[in-house]
């Protein structure tokens, strides 16, 4: 029961600069149980362990001057060319992505085909990044958290491990999986709450006391709509287009 009958188990590989801060937070809670069970794995490759000199040196000055150093293309590459051999058994590794700020944005739908497929490798940049002719030459897809400044790729990495894993068969109980389904409206989420009914001079909404499940959901979804109107008008947008697609015609 470790893994589907005649399927490898999805697979990370990553290549850092600092292994050691791998498996990290995954190592607990549900990846980590995961992890040990064999319903996915994680490998990490030490970047410096390619180096070509006697310093083992991984980076260089910017070309054209500027702050900071750049990754070299010969060090990464031989990295990502160890990474990319393909398995014994002609098995795919799956896309290779650099996290990098300059990036598509991660959404659920990117890390919901990753989950599909059978694996990646995750190059993590560190310094101000990675010599551009790696990047075109290994067609590399590049992919940020959004637009705020990290110190690497290392925590992007998790994260983008974290969402995938979850996604995994077996890793995530039943009923948290189809209530994920059913918010995948492209709205945010309604309100929760718990005992004690009355908290601080604070009563939770009478409904959720009425036993009544059709007037619950209801109220759920109309407060699903107020937050995401109000805090998200570009999910907003998306989501009244597809609810009421034509006025006109
Ligand atoms: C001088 C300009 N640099 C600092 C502002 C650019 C820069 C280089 C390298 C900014 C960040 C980084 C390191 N970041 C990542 O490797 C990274 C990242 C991020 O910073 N934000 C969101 N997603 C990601 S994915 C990888």
């Amino acid at each position: 029961m470790t893994e589907e009958a005649g399927r490898a188990p999805w697979k990370a590989r990553v290549l850092t600069l600092f292994p050691e801060m791998f498996p990290g937070p995954l190592g607990h809670s549900l990846a980590g149980k995961a992890l040990e069970r064999g319903d996915w794995c994680l490998e990490t490759m030490d970047i410096r362990s390619f180096a070509l000199d006697k310093h083992r040196s991984v980076d260089d000055t910017p070309f054209g001057g500027g702050p900071g150093m750049v990754m070299r293309p010969d060090v990464v590459d031989a990295a990502l060319a160890a990474a990319l051999v393909p398995a014994a058994d002609g098995r795919p590794i799956g896309p290779a992505i650099y996290l990098s700020p300059r990036g598509r944005v991660l959404t659920q739908a990117l890390v919901k085909d990753l989950a599909d497929g059978p694996g990646c490798v995750l190059l993590c940049g560190r310094y101000e990044g990675l010599d551009e002719r790696v990047i075109e030459a290994r067609g590399l897809m590049e992919v940020s958290l959004g637009d705020f400044v990290l110190s690497g790729g290392e925590l992007a990495a998790l994260a983008l491990m974290d969402a995938v894993v979850r996604l995994i068969p077996g890793v995530m109980g039943a009923a948290e999986t189809l209530a994920e389904e059913s918010f995948e409206r492209g709205l945010l989420e309604y309100p929760h709450y718990t005992r004690p009914a009355v908290w601080q001079d604070r009563a939770v909404p009478e409904v959720l006391l009425s036993g009544h499940h059709e007037k619950i959901n209801a109220w759920r979804l109309r407060q699903a709509e107020e937050v995401t109107r109000s805090r998200r008008p570009d999910l907003w947008a998306a989501y009244a287009k597809r609810a009421e697609p034509k006025r006109k015609a």
